[in-house]
């Protein structure tokens, strides 16, 4: 039996990265305690050390945090949950099912540098046109025919990559977050993809708890100025 998990994370308007294991651990009914750590708060300051050994969000401790075992950085965070949770599918059954679902989430998680910059997650805004830059279209396009072979090949008739919702799935909900805010033109298997994202039960709960935050962060508010 684990011993208690606590996730360490940001806020849940802006960290993309907190969202990923945060949903995925929500949707497959690992239970665990929230810690959140609002960037640049006096909590933060008090706090990141003691809770972060990289002073990034998200962690995942096993026991006290601060004291227990920390896990650091997403996907080592997925990765311990499939160790400690081998049960909950947290990647698909078949091998090369898993393989591709590794493949999509190393790649999105070392790369789309454009997409990222310049369409950070910003749950509650609005944005429509902004960040549409021929880098930041290019990206999207790679990234919506992985998704479209992948589902072709793995997917069945599930709304979802592999089937059941897995790992790869909660990698992309951000994603989904930041094409519900910034708008770029999408395929249709891409937008259906999208929105059986946003309407999990774990990225609804997330996504209301963010739209009542607000604090504003200037690093990730590239079009807006301070109120
Ligand atoms: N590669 C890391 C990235 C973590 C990361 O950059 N987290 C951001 C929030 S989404 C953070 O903690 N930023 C705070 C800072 O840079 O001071 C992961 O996958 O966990």
């Amino acid at each position: 039996m684990p011993q208690p998990l606590t996730l360490v994370i940001g806020n849940k308007n802006y960290s993309s990265w907190s969202l990923r294991p945060w949903a995925l651990m929500t949707e497959l009914g690992i239970p665990f305690a929230e810690r959140m750590l609002k960037f640049d708060s006096e909590d933060w300051e008090a706090n990141i050390d003691r809770l972060s050994p990289t002073r990034l969000v998200p962690v995942l401790w096993e026991g006290e945090p601060g004291s227990g075992f920390a896990t650091f950085d997403t996907s080592a965070i997925v990765e311990r949950l499939a160790d400690l949770y081998p049960d909950r599918g947290i990647w698909p059954a078949d091998p090369r099912a898993r393989a591709r679902g590794r493949s999509l989430v190393a790649n999105f998680h070392s790369g789309y540098s454009a997409l990222r910059s310049a369409m950070p997650m910003n749950i509650r805004s609005h944005l429509p046109g902004k960040g549409h830059e021929p880098e930041v279209i290019a990206e999207i396009e790679r990234l919506t025919a992985f998704w479209r072979d992948t589902r072709a090949e793995f997917g069945t008739r599930s709304p979802y990559l592999f089937g059941n919702f897995s790992a790869a799935d909660a990698c992309f909900l951000p994603v989904a977050s930041r094409f519900a805010t910034y708008e770029p033109p999408l395929p249709a298997e891409a937008r259906d993809y999208c929105r059986a994202l946003l309407d999990t039960m774990a990225m609804r709960q997330w996504s209301t708890a963010a739209r009542l935050e607000t604090e504003f962060v200037p690093m990730d508010e590239p079009y807006a100025d301070p109120p």
